[in-house]
């Protein structure tokens, strides 16, 4: 396994001490929130954790949870999660993290705004001193309806002032969500200088479903490095 892959694995790891038996569990999506899925699946087979009820973040985790034995329902069937864990594409020192370069940022909000504690799982290769500052995408879902008019729209917003706006493309097509939506990635020169207003512009545009950028929604953030793991509340 690599070095990142180790640190990952021991960010999921510690973050899964906050699952308990009987928990309805939010299941993250991306290559750490899978070594939690995982590790949440060996200590169920292993009669450790008993109980569980997942819900997971996109059909890939729901794919992986499954094929683990974790018995899963959606948030029509559990509205209260007890705890979710996920990963992020960037972290700042607020704790306000990017997501969504993994293409689930819808199912991933909704399912982490309905838990009760977010444990954010990270390598420290993911901390940035602004949100936007790693140069990767800041992703928005839109709708698929006249989607040049919106990503249009999204890159002339002075909240995102010069930023540039690119469909994802799976290649020669455009990415499609498990939403069935499409994906307009910004990329920044500098770090976005007020989140929160640029949060509100996006989601104002109408044919936006959601964006990357999730504010104060992060009760704890684990931090592997080579140095140890750092647990942020
Ligand atoms: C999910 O997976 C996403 O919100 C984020 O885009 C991505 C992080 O992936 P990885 O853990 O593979 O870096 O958490």
């Amino acid at each position: 396994m690599s070095l990142q892959d180790q640190l990952k694995q021991q960010a999921a790891w510690k973050a899964v001490d906050y699952v308990k038996s009987d928990m309805v569990v939010g299941l993250g999506t991306g290559s750490t929130a899978a070594f939690a899925v995982d590790r949440i699946g060996q200590l169920m087979k292993e009669g450790k954790l008993k109980n569980i009820i997942g819900v997971p973040t996109s059909i890939r985790t729901y794919e992986q949870a499954l094929a683990l034995g974790i018995p899963l329902a959606t948030l029509d069937e559990q509205p209260h999660i007890d705890v979710a864990i996920d990963g992020a594409d960037e972290v700042d020192p607020n704790l306000d993290v990017v997501k969504g370069r993994g293409g689930a940022l819808l199912r991933e909000k909704m399912v982490e705004m309905a838990s009760d504690i977010f444990v954010c799982i990270v390598d420290d290769s993911k901390m940035v001193s602004g949100l936007g500052g790693s140069k990767l995408a800041m992703p928005v879902e839109i709708v698929q309806f006249c989607h040049k008019y919106t990503l249009s729209r999204l890159s002339k917003l002075k909240e995102v002032a010069g930023c540039e706006a690119k469909l994802r493309m799976a290649g020669d097509k455009p990415y499609v969500t498990d939403n069935s939506n499409y994906i307009v990635d910004l990329y920044f020169e500098t770090p976005i200088s007020d989140p929160a207003a640029a949060s509100k512009a996006i989601l104002d545009l109408e044919g936006v479903v959601d964006h990357g950028l999730f504010l104060n929604m992060v009760d704890v953030c684990i931090i592997a490095g080579q140095t140890g793991v750092e647990v942020k509340e």
